[in-house]
């Protein structure tokens, strides 16, 4: 029956097909049983294990949008989404890896790319064969991808790119990298294959946040392309936006899955920990803040699934899109602070995973658009005026 239920208010499994329940269920018991074990280690040891890669596309994570005849498993929005929140429920740095894979490289492979490139790349990238990396953000910043500086010139027989990309999500174990750079002018797509010279990709070491998820430069230097490494069908901002539409989606359902662990532990810790004679959690100023967590974390869900279903039907909104990704963001940022004061000491221990939640979520709020340029989205959609330069 529909009875109030704490950790499903408002019964967001009853809206779910038996087919996304379903990859709910199954993405969860992968996540809890291989991904949970694993990340005290990787996170202390800024390790990400490549295998991961070929885990997920073995069990259809990587590709779950896309269509059958490309290896995909040919979901919706909310099948994505859902996997998303199961995963980033263990680490928001294996949410990332899933998420450049299948909406920032797979994504614009198939929709501006040649047969021929959709043909080479596509299935390998589902199945995580080849693990993928997305370069847009420059080192002169991240917020105004317009400016970049990376450039690529016309020569005999392809193309030369030269430039530097950074804070790039798996670049350094990447075996291919979509790089945007301008043409001419125009901000084009180029598919560069690890191998090629002048392409290197550095670490970048001593992150305190989304430390089990390896992040790198992308150096371009004289790096020569083939003709038939341009993606073919877009030109301008629009390429790279169209990519980020998909992942900060995707990232609005994640957002709240660390949020939901962050909360969850919360509750356990407080009936557990008995203080002044009573547990923490029969405490006031503690059930308010469980409250809120519980609040924010339903009506998150709430929205993002409305949201989902609006993409599946073929609805375009980016600024929605720029609304949840910046809501869900800060909201589960606020909730895996208050869930580090309530753990009290413990809560800085890594072994309890609030620290770590909290610390990624820093990264969360800011990659793919930060927290105020969304805000900044949004007031330029409803007064008509930028107030971005
Ligand atoms: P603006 O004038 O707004 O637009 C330029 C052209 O782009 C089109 N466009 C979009 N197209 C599709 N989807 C969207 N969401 C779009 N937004 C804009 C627009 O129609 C226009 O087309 P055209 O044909 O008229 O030229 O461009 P602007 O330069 O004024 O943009 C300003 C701003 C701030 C909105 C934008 O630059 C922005 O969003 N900045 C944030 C950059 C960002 O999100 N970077 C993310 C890097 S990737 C990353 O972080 C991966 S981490 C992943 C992980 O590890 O999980
Ligand atoms: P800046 O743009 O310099 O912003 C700094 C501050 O200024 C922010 O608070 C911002 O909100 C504020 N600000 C900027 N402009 C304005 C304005 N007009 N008005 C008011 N305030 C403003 N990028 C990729 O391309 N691919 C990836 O795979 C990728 N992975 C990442 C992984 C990690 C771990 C991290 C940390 C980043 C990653 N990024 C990636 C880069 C990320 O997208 C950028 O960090 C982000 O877009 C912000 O750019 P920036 O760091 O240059 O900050």
């Amino acid at each position: 029956g529909l009875s109030f239920a704490w950790n499903d208010p408002l019964h967001l499994s009853a809206q779910l097909t038996e087919e996304e329940e379903s990859v709910a269920r199954s993405t969860r018991a992968y996540a809890q049983n291989e991904l949970m074990p694993r990340i005290l280690s990787a996170n202390r040891e800024e390790r990400f294990d490549r295998e991961i890669m070929s885990e997920m596309g073995d069990l259809g994570l990587l590709g779950a949008m896309v269509p059958e005849r490309f290896g995909g498993a040919a979901l919706g929005h909310v099948a994505y989404g859902l996997i998303a929140r199961e995963i980033e429920r263990v680490d928001s740095g294996y949410r990332s890896a899933m998420s450049v894979q299948s909406s920032l490289v797979i994504h614009p492979i198939l929709a501006f790319g040649s047969e021929a490139q959709k043909d080479a790349y596509v299935p390998k990238l589902a199945g995580g064969e080849l693990v993928g990396c997305f370069g847009l953000t420059e080192p002169d910043g991240g917020s105004d991808p317009g400016a970049m500086r990376t450039r690529a010139e016309r020569v005999a027989g392809g193309f030369v790119l030269n430039g530097a990309k950074t804070w790039i999500t798996n670049a350094p174990i990447a075996d291919l990298a979509i790089i945007w750079a301008k043409l001419d002018g125009d901000i084009r797509g180029f598919i560069v294959e690890r191998g090629t010279p002048g392409f290197d990709t550095p670490k970048i070491d001593g992150k305190m946040s989304l430390r089990a998820s390896t992040t790198g430069m992308i150096a371009l230097t004289d790096c020569a392309i083939a003709e038939d490494a341009i993606l073919p069908d877009v030109t301008g901002l629009r390429g790279p936006f169209s990519c980020l539409n998909k992942a900060r989606y995707g990232i609005a359902w994640g957002s709240m899955g660390a949020a939901e662990f962050c909360w969850e532990a919360s509750r356990a810790y407080a009936l557990d920990r008995t203080i002044f004679g009573k547990p923490l959690a029969a405490m006031q100023l503690v059930q308010k803040k469980l409250a809120d967590m519980q609040t924010e974390i339903a009506l998150g869900l709430q929205a993002t699934l409305r949201l989902g279903r609006l993409l599946d039907e073929g609805a375009w909104l980016p600024e929605a899109i720029s609304m949840l990704k910046r809501n869900n963001c800060g909201k589960a940022l606020d909730i895996a602070r208050l869930a580090r004061d309530i753990h009290g000491g413990n809560g800085i221990a890594d072994e309890y995973h609030v620290i770590r939640h909290m610390m990624n979520l820093e990264t969360v709020n800011t990659y793919e658009g930060t927290h105020d340029i969304h805000a900044l989205i949004l007031g330029r959609a409803q007064t008509g005026l930028a107030a971005f330069a």
